[in-house]
């Protein structure tokens, strides 16, 4: 079951898009995506053909049948602490100010995730002078509970040396654990009430699989590699993500927003192109899946376009699994 409105067409065909972060702000949906730059990179493990300057953000029309690009939100240039590679971002809303959040390179060549505010969810934004303190990595998802607390969600491997923070410090030279150990998980904090600060040192986030035992490094059908999202399901908190060099968006479920989670299964099988990254947003009553593929372009890694298709519960709280290309 899959592509119910769209029919699997990329959202916008103007601009390359990827990473789509979504959110209903002011009763529309809004999408928050990477901008991918018609350029040629060299490819390799540490991500350098993501080389990306800017974002813009997107809207849907009511029906979900049109979306329209808003233009430059956030520029590289006016971001003082970023050098370069401005990856994932996702958004957020609280008293009147629209938040968002973004990863990049500093000028140590280490990633950070920053923070940009605005009042209208199209943006402009302006960026913080600094990277949020403590903060590391990339991929960053907000989730707001419905107790008004909010939560950052972050990590990814390889490019995005999440592998090279396993002390609490940066150590350019470290690897990740060997096969058989527990594979690393996404880091959590809690936002601070301004929203431009962790409240607390990041967690580190357990999956586990369904008799309690840690998922484990060499499991690469299910273990995490980037992109989170946490969103919550009648009372229960769902943690998608990447598992990268398998290239699907796998599901665990928690009850808790610092997990641990449990292993569950595939929302998402392979598409086009080496990087997978989602969201999930409720909209009138539908849920839907965001997502990214590289058909656009002919199948270029760096070079991706945003899709949207509906997403299905099961009675019991199961994830339908999508094919994102039916025949
Ligand atoms: O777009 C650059 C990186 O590729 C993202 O941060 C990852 O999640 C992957 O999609």
């Amino acid at each position: 079951m899959t592509i119910e409105s769209r029919g699997g067409a990329p959202l916008v065909t103007h601009i390359y898009t990827a990473d789509p972060s979504a959110h209903v702000f002011e009763g529309k949906l809004y999408v928050y995506p990477s901008h991918d730059l018609d350029h040629e990179m060299t490819s390799n493990d540490n991500g350098d053909q993501y080389d990306m300057e800017d974002y813009h953000v997107l809207s849907l029309n009511e029906d979900l049948t049109q979306a329209l690009d808003h233009g430059e939100a956030l520029h590289l240039n006016d971001i003082p602490w970023a050098k370069k590679q401005l990856w994932a971002p996702d958004a957020a809303y609280k008293d009147g100010t629209y938040y968002l959040f973004f990863p990049a390179r500093d000028y140590n060549d280490v990633f950070r995730i920053g923070v940009a505010t605005g009042i209208s969810p199209k943006g402009p934004f302006r960026a913080e002078p600094n990277y949020i303190p403590g903060s590391f990595s990339i991929d960053p998802a907000v989730f707001a509970d419905d107790d008004g607390k909010a939560y950052v969600y972050f990590g990814g491997l390889w490019g995005g040396q999440l592998e090279k923070w396993q002390t609490g410090a940066f150590e350019p030279d470290a690897a990740g654990p060997s096969g058989d150990e527990p594979a690393l998980g996404p880091r959590v904090a809690e936002l601070t009430d301004d929203m431009l600060g962790f409240r607390e040192k990041p967690r580190e986030i357990r999956i586990v699989d369904e008799d309690g035992v840690p998922i484990r490094a060499g499991d690469e059908e299910r273990r995490y590699f980037e992109g989170p999202w946490v969103h919550k399901h009648e009372g229960r908190y769902y943690l998608s993500y990447s598992t990268g060099t398998t290239h699907k968006i796998v599901y665990a479920v928690g009850d808790e927003p610092y997990g641990p989670f449990t292993f569950k299964g595939t929302i998402l099988t392979p598409v086009v192109g080496w990087t997978t990254h989602h969201s999930i947003v409720r909209y009138r009553d539908k849920w839907y899946l965001f997502y990214h593929d590289s058909s656009l372009s002919g199948g270029a890694d760096n070079k991706r376009c945003v899709k949207m298709t509906e997403l299905h519960y099961e009675a019991d709280g199961a994830i339908r699994t999508i094919d994102p290309y039916p025949e």
